[in-house]
C-alpha cells in the first residue's frame, strides 16, 4: 500500500466554508441550504457547500457582463494569452493540491488526476493562450459590379460573443472546465461556470489561482448548486450569450430545447453516446486485449469518449474474453490516493446504483457476465470491472450508455455487417478501428458515423484536434481552430468609397 498523505493545504481547504466565486471574491451566498461533497472511496462527507440560487446567478452574470464590456474584451489579445499561460504555470505549481482535491471528490486514481486534470489542463490552457493573438477576420472582394465607378471593400471581424455559461460534469471537474474557460477567455469572452454538484470544490480553487495569475475580477465566476436550480437560472438569464455543456444526452437535449425556447440559439453540446471499438481479423488476441483495456476501462469507464461496444472477429472471441478477464483480475482496485491503484470507485452513489441496476438488467436479459458484474464488498462505491458477452445487438448494454467499467462484446464475421452494426445507434461521439491494414481502415473511415475516429488507439484527445459528436452525441466542436466559430460572432463590414 502506498497511500499518499494529504497535503496540509488540502485539509485546510476542505475545512473552509464553501459557496461560490463571484467578481474575484469567494462568497457563501444568501441561500440557507447546503449540500455535501462525498468522498466516493469512503462514502463519507468531506465538505459542505452552500447551494446557489437566483441571487448568486444574477450577481455572477452581472459581474461577467461588466468585466466583458469594460475590461476583458478591451484587453489586448497578447495579454489575454499571457494570463492563460500564467494560470497554466500556477496549475502546475499547485499540482498536487489540485490533484488530491480532484481524487477526493471524484474517486479518480491520483496518477490520473495529476496527469489529466492538472497536467493536461495546463497544456490545454497553453494551446488556447496561443490562439488569442491569431483570431482574425479576412478581407474580401465585393463581387457585384459597380454602376457609377464607385468602389467597395469588405472585411470580416471575429468579435467575442459575450458572457458564456459553462455547465460542467463530474468526471473531469478541472479539465473539462478548463476546455470551456480556455476557449472563452482566449476569444475575449467572460465565463460563469456551474460545476457538477458532485465535484464543486476544485474550480473554486482554480478561480483563486486565476486571480493570482492576473485575470481580472469578474472574468471567471463560479456558481455552485443543482442543475435544475442554478443551471436553469443561468441558461435563462438575459445576459447569457452562449452555453457550453458537457454531460449526459438527456440533460443535453433539455438544455438544447431550453436555449432555443429562450432565443439563445448558441449552444455547444458535448454529450455521451455508446461508442464502438472494432477489431479486424488481422489483430492478434493480445493486441485486441491491450486495445480493449485502453478503450474501455480508464477512469472506471467514466469518459464520454470511451468505448462500450466491442466488436471482435468470432474466431478470436473466446480467447479475447478469457485473456481480458485474466488481465482485469490482476488490475489493482483500491483507494484513489494509493499511487499504485489502477481503478478507483465510481464517482458518486447515484452512478453506482445505476451501474448495479445495469448489471441486474444484463442478468435479466440473459446476457453472459463473463467477468465481474457486482459491487465490491467494501465501503465506498466500488464495482468490479466487467465483461459481458451480448446475446445480440439488441441487448440493453449494447444500446444504452453505462458510463462505467463495463465492456459489452459482440462477435462478427463480415466487415459490411460490422460497419452497419457500428452505425446502428442514435449516437456518434467516437469510434475506433484496430487493424494493421491501413488501406482498409482508410476506406472504412468515411463510412463510420462518429465525430472522432481513432485508428489503433482510443480515447486520446488533443487540443489541436477538433472534438465533438454527430447525431445525438451533440453539436459543435471543441479545440483546434473549430472552437473559434463557437465563441465569436462573425461581423461583416462593407465600405463604399
Ligand atoms: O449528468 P448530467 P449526471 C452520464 C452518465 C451518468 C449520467 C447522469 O451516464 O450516469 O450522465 O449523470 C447539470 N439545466 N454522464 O446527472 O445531468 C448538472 O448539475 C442545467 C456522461 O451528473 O448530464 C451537472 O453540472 N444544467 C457525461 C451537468 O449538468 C443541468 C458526464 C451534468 O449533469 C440540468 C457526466 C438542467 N436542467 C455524466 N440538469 C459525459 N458525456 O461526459 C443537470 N445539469
Amino acid at each position: 500500500m502506498s497511500e499518499i498523505n494529504l497535503l496540509e493545504s488540502v485539509t485546510a481547504f476542505l475545512r473552509r466554508s464553501h459557496g461560490h466565486y463571484i467578481n474575484g471574491v469567494s462568497i457563501l451566498g444568501q441561500e440557507n441550504e447546503t449540500f455535501s461533497v462525498v468522498n466516493p472511496a469512503t462514502g463519507e462527507t468531506i465538505a459542505m457547500v452552500n447551494q446557489g440560487g437566483e441571487n448568486e446567478v444574477n450577481q455572477a452574470m452581472q459581474a461577467a457582463s461588466t468585466a466583458f464590456h469594460g475590461v476583458w474584451a478591451e484587453t489586448s489579445p497578447m495579454e489575454r494569452g499571457n494570463c492563460l499561460n500564467r494560470l497554466a504555470d500556477l496549475l502546475l505549481k499547485n499540482s498536487e493540491q489540485l490533484a488530491q482535491l480532484e481524487s477526493l471528490c471524484s474517486g479518480k486514481p491520483i496518477q490520473l488526476s495529476r496527469m489529466l486534470d492538472v497536467g493536461a489542463s495546463a497544456d490545454y490552457l497553453r494551446y488556447f493562450a496561443g490562439w488569442s493573438s491569431k483570431i482574425s477576420g479576412e478581407t474580401l472582394d465585393v463581387s457585384l459590379p459597380s454602376f457609377k465607378g464607385e468602389k467597395y471593400t469588405a472585411f470580416t471581424r471575429r468579435e467575442p460573443i459575450g458572457v458564456v455559461v459553462g455547465i460542467i460534469p463530474w468526471n473531469f471537474s478541472i479539465m473539462i472546465a478548463i476546455w470551456k474557460l480556455g476557449a472563452a477567455l482566449t476569444s475575449g469572452c467572460t465565463v460563469v461556470l456551474k460545476p457538477s454538484e458532485y465535484t464543486p470544490l476544485t474550480m473554486l480553487r482554480v478561480a483563486e489561482l486565476a486571480k493570482e495569475a492576473g485575470i481580472p475580477d469578474g472574468v471567471i465566476n463560479i456558481v455552485n448548486g443543482s442543475g435544475a436550480g442554478v443551471g436553469t437560472h443561468l441558461l435563462t438569464h438575459p445576459l447569457c450569450a452562449k452555453v457550453t455543456f458537457t454531460g449526459s444526452v438527456p440533460t443535453g437535449k433539455l438544455i438544447g430545447k431550453s436555449v432555443m425556447e429562450h432565443g439563445l440559439f448558441r449552444a455547444t453540446l458535448e454529450l455521451g453516446g455508446k461508442n464502438a471499438a472494432a477489431f479486424l481479423s488481422d489483430m492478434p488476441v493480445e493486441k485486441i486485449v491491450d486495445g480493449v483495456l485502453e478503450a474501455g476501462y480508464m477512469n472506471q469507464g467514466q469518459i464520454c469518449a470511451a468505448a462500450e461496444r466491442f466488436y471482435i472477429p468470432s474466431v478470436h472471441m473466446d480467447a479475447v474474453l478469457k485473456l481480458l478477464s485474466e488481465r482485469l483480475s490482476a488490475m489493482k482496485i483500491g483507494s484513489p490516493l494509493d499511487e499504485t491503484t489502477e481503478m478507483g470507485p465510481l464517482a458518486n452513489k447515484e452512478h453506482y446504483e445505476k451501474i448495479l441496476s445495469l448489471f441486474e438488467k444484463a442478468r435479466q436479459e440473459g446476457s453472459e457476465i463473463v467477468y465481474g458484474g457486482h459491487a465490491l464488498e467494501r465501503k465506498g462505491f466500488f464495482v468490479m470491472p466487467t465483461v459481458i458477452r451480448a446475446k445480440s445487438a439488441d441487448d440493453t448494454l449494447m444500446k444504452e450508455e453505462t458510463f462505467g467499467p463495463i465492456g459489452t462484446f459482440l462477435s462478427y464475421d463480415d466487415e459490411e455487417e460490422l460497419i452497419a452494426m457500428m452505425n446502428a445507434t442514435p449516437f456518434g461521439l467516437s469510434a475506433s478501428l484496430w487493424t494493421n491494414d491501413l488501406g482498409k481502415a482508410m476506406r472504412m473511415t468515411s463510412r463510420i458515423e462518429a465525430g472522432i475516429l481513432w485508428i489503433n488507439m482510443h480515447t486520446f484527445l488533443d487540443p489541436a484536434v477538433p472534438f465533438g459528436g454527430v447525431k445525438s452525441s451533440g453539436m459543435g466542436r471543441e479545440f483546434g481552430s473549430a472552437f473559434i466559430e463557437h465563441y465569436t460572432e462573425l461581423k461583416s463590414v462593407i465600405m463604399r468609397y
